[in-house]
């Protein structure tokens, strides 16, 4: 991997396990914002970039709007580091809430019930200055260990802990497929755009990162948050989210204060050996 390729750190993985996302304010510099927003305005953006399972990188090679956004090295860095070298595209779409569209969306994850612990990112990039009233996605950190079908989740109108996107144009977040998030209504005059790109992996989801803060003491007390909307259920999350940093580490003995420790621990197995010896 070139050495110009800044690659996350543990700590910032960990949020991702904890959080289901990772959000870089202002990421992306200003002619290339304005560029995408030119050619959102000449519908280059719309409809499919590549069928999907296409390699990421095959995509926009002559743009200088969104394929030069998604070649960026920070950029680069972000998806190697959640997924690996040689990622595929799944989809894309540039969605825009209307001015003084007053609804929000429902709700939901994008997904029908999906269990792999191998799990897809979805960056959501945010090309224009999002004020609240413009409505950027609302998420719900902690949200993406809890297996849903799609708008299972819809009823609910607010959670506990739900983030709205407000931030400066190029902004980027890098979510885990499964999180639960919505549109929210755009109370401007002006069109809101946001353009989400989906990214599967190609390779075992392990260490990828820049690992040299691997034993960092933060990463426990970053995978115990609790994010609130669960309630007395945070032990269930926080299980998920050892599990999720085993399959990310390849340390089967990880863990967070015994927790899961304490699941596995089967003394009858250890009875029965003694009994056959
Ligand atoms: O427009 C938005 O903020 C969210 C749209 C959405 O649900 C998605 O991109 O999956
Ligand atoms: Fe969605």
């Amino acid at each position: 991997m070139p050495a110009d390729i800044p690659l996350l750190s543990t700590v910032q993985m960990a949020n991702f396990a904890a959080d289901g996302l990772l959000r870089f304010d202002e990421l992306v510099p200003e002619e290339i914002n304005r560029e995408v927003m030119r050619e959102l305005d000449a519908g280059q953006i719309q409809g499919h970039a590549a069928p999907a399972g296409a390699l990421l990188h095959t995509l926009w090679p002559d743009s200088k709007g969104i394929g030069a956004m998604l070649r960026l090295p920070q950029v680069e860095g972000i998806i190697q580091s959640l997924v690996g070298p040689k990622p595929l595209y799944d989809h894309h779409a540039a969605h825009r809430v209307p001015p003084k569209h007053e609804e929000g969306q429902l709700w939901h994850v994008d997904a029908i019930i999906d269990t792999r612990i191998h799990f897809d990112i979805q960056l959501f990039y945010f090309p224009h200055d999002t004020p609240r009233e413009m409505g950027g996605t609302l998420f719900l950190p902690g949200s993406h260990l809890r297996r849903v079908h799609e708008f299972d989740v819809s009823r609910p109108q607010n959670f506990l802990g739900q983030t709205p996107v407000v931030c400066k144009a190029g902004t980027v977040l890098a979510g885990h497929h499964d999180l639960w998030h919505c549109a929210q209504p755009n109370l401007t005059d002006t069109m809101r755009y946001m353009i989400k790109i989906r990214i599967n992996p190609t390779v075992r989801q392990m260490l990828l990162w820049d690992t040299s803060d691997l034993h960092d003491p933060q990463v426990e007390r970053i995978l115990a948050r609790n994010h609130g909307w669960y309630g007395e259920d945070d032990r269930l999350e926080v299980c998920n989210r050892i599990r999720l940093w085993r399959f990310l580490t390849a340390d089967d003995r990880f863990d967070v204060q015994y927790w899961l420790t304490r699941l596995e621990n089967q003394p009858e197995a250890s009875a029965a050996q003694n009994q056959s010896a």
